[in-house]
C-alpha cells in the first residue's frame, strides 16, 4: 500500500480506489476554475433571449441555427462566432445573467471558486459603458458567494489583436473599478477585478506586444496571467514568463516541446491552466486519447483543467474532467486529486483559504 499524507495530514491510499470510482471521485471533489472566458458562457439559448429582451437582430434563425454554426476548425474560426453571440449583451442586467447562469453550472459541478475572464473591449467597441459590464459581473460574483456559497473573481483581459494603445485605454478606463493596494476610489470596493489577462488570436500578437501594459498593470498591484502555447509557440510561453512576467499561463501545452521551458515551469510552479474539450475543438489536437495533459502532470508541472469557453466547446469543467479521463486512462485517481489541489494552489486567493479547499478535497478521497 502506498498511502500518501495529503497537505492537510489525511492519510490517502490512492492505489485502493478502483478505476471505476474516477467518475464520481472527479464529479464530487472540490474544484477551482481557472480559466473560464464569461462571454465563452452564454448558452444560445440565453443569446436568444437575451436578443429579443434587448432588440437586437442575430444572423441566425433560431437556437438550431445557431448551434449548427459551432464547428470550428482553428482558434479564429471560433472567435468570429464568440464575437458575434456577445453583441447581445448591453445593460448591467446582461451580464448579471450571464454570469449568474455560469456560477450555477460551476456549483453543480462542485465549483468553490472561479476566476472569471471578462473582454471589456468586446463591450466597450460597441458603445457599452466599462462599468456596465463590471459592475453587471461583480453583482454576479456577490450574489453566487451568497446564494451558491461559490466564490469568484474577475480577470480583465485585453485582446491581443487590438493595439498597445487600446489595451492601455481599456486599462485607464477601468482605473476605479480595479482592487489594487493604491486603489481607494469608492467604486473600487464592489468590484472583484484582482488581475488582469491576455486572450484572443494569439498567432502573430507575441506576448511582447503588451510588454508596457503589464508593467503599469505589475506596479498597481494587479495579477497577471496570459494566454501563451495554445496555437502559439513555447517562445511565446517564454515571453509571457519573462517580458510579461505573469504569474500562470493559460493553455501552455505548447510547452512540452522545449524541455528546458518544462524545466522552468516546473522549478517555478507555474500554472497551466489546460482546457482539454477547448484543445480538441479548436484542433490543437485531433481527438481527446491525443492530448497531453497525463504528460504534463507527469513532468512535474502545476497542470490545471479548465472549461475555457463551455457553451462552445461541449461543456462545463465537469464534462472536461470526465472526457479527459474517459480518453487518457493512464489518468488515475491521484492525478485527480492533483489536478484539483493544483487548481487551489493557482487560485488567486489566501493560504488560510486554500488549506481549507484542500481539507475538503482530503475528505472526498479519504472517505472512499
Ligand atoms: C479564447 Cl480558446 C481562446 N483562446 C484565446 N482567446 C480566447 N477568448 C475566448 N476564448
Ligand atoms: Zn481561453
Amino acid at each position: 500500500m502506498a498511502f500518501f499524507l495529503s497537505g492537510s495530514d489525511t492519510m490517502i491510499d490512492f492505489d485502493a480506489i478502483p478505476h471505476d470510482r474516477l467518475p464520481v471521485l472527479l464529479r464530487t471533489m472540490p474544484k477551482a476554475e481557472l480559466h473560464i472566458h464569461i462571454e465563452g458562457s452564454l448558452e444560445p439559448e440565453l443569446i436568444f433571449a437575451l436578443a429579443q429582451r434587448n432588440g437586437v437582430a442575430l444572423p441566425y434563425a433560431n437556437v438550431e441555427a445557431l448551434r449548427a454554426a459551432y464547428a470550428f476548425t482553428d482558434l479564429q474560426s471560433f472567435l468570429d462566432i464568440y464575437y458575434a453571440g456577445a453583441s447581445v449583451l448591453l445593460e448591467e442586467q446582461d451580464f448579471f445573467d450571464m454570469g449568474l447562469a455560469y456560477f450555477e453550472r460551476a456549483a453543480a459541478d462542485n465549483v468553490v471558486h472561479a476566476e472569471l475572464f471578462f473582454d471589456p473591449q468586446t463591450h466597450t467597441d460597441r458603445g457599452v459603458p466599462i462599468g456596465t459590464v463590471i459592475n453587471g459581473l461583480s453583482r454576479a460574483c456577490e450574489t453566487a458567494q451568497r446564494e451558491l456559497g461559490v466564490s469568484g473573481a474577475l480577470i480583465l483581459c485585453f485582446l491581443r489583436h487590438l493595439s498597445e494603445e487600446a489595451a492601455f485605454a481599456t486599462l485607464d478606463a477601468a482605473m476605479p473599478y480595479l482592487q489594487t493596494p493604491l486603489q481607494t476610489a469608492p467604486q473600487s470596493a464592489r468590484s472583484r477585478i484582482v488581475g488582469v489577462g491576455l486572450d484572443s488570436s494569439e498567432r502573430g500578437n507575441p506576448p511582447e506586444k503588451f510588454a508596457r501594459v503589464f508593467e503599469r498593470c505589475r506596479e498597481l498591484g494587479l495579477h497577471l496571467v496570459a494566454h501563451a502555447g495554445e496555437e502559439g509557440p513555447p517562445a511565446y510561453i517564454w515571453s509571457a514568463l519573462d517580458v510579461l512576467q505573469v504569474e500562470r499561463i493559460d493553455h501552455g501545452v505548447a510547452c512540452l516541446g522545449d524541455p528546458a521551458l518544462v524545466a522552468r515551469l516546473a522549478a517555478e510552479r507555474v500554472p497551466l491552466t489546460v482546457c482539454p474539450l477547448s484543445n480538441v475543438k479548436l484542433r490543437v489536437y485531433p481527438t481527446m486519447d491525443r492530448h497531453n495533459l497525463a504528460a504534463l502532470l507527469d513532468a512535474g508541472l502545476c497542470a490545471t483543467v479548465n472549461s475555457d469557453d463551455p457553451a462552445y466547446f461541449g461543456g462545463y469543467i465537469n464534462q472536461n474532467f470526465m472526457e479527459a479521463f474517459a480518453a487518457l486512462p493512464q489518468l488515475t485517481a491521484r492525478h485527480a486529486h492533483r489536478l484539483a489541489a493544483n487548481s487551489f494552489e493557482a487560485a488567486f486567493v489566501d493560504a488560510a483559504t486554500k488549506a481549507r479547499w484542500n481539507q475538503m478535497l482530503d475528505k472526498v478521497f479519504a472517505a472512499d
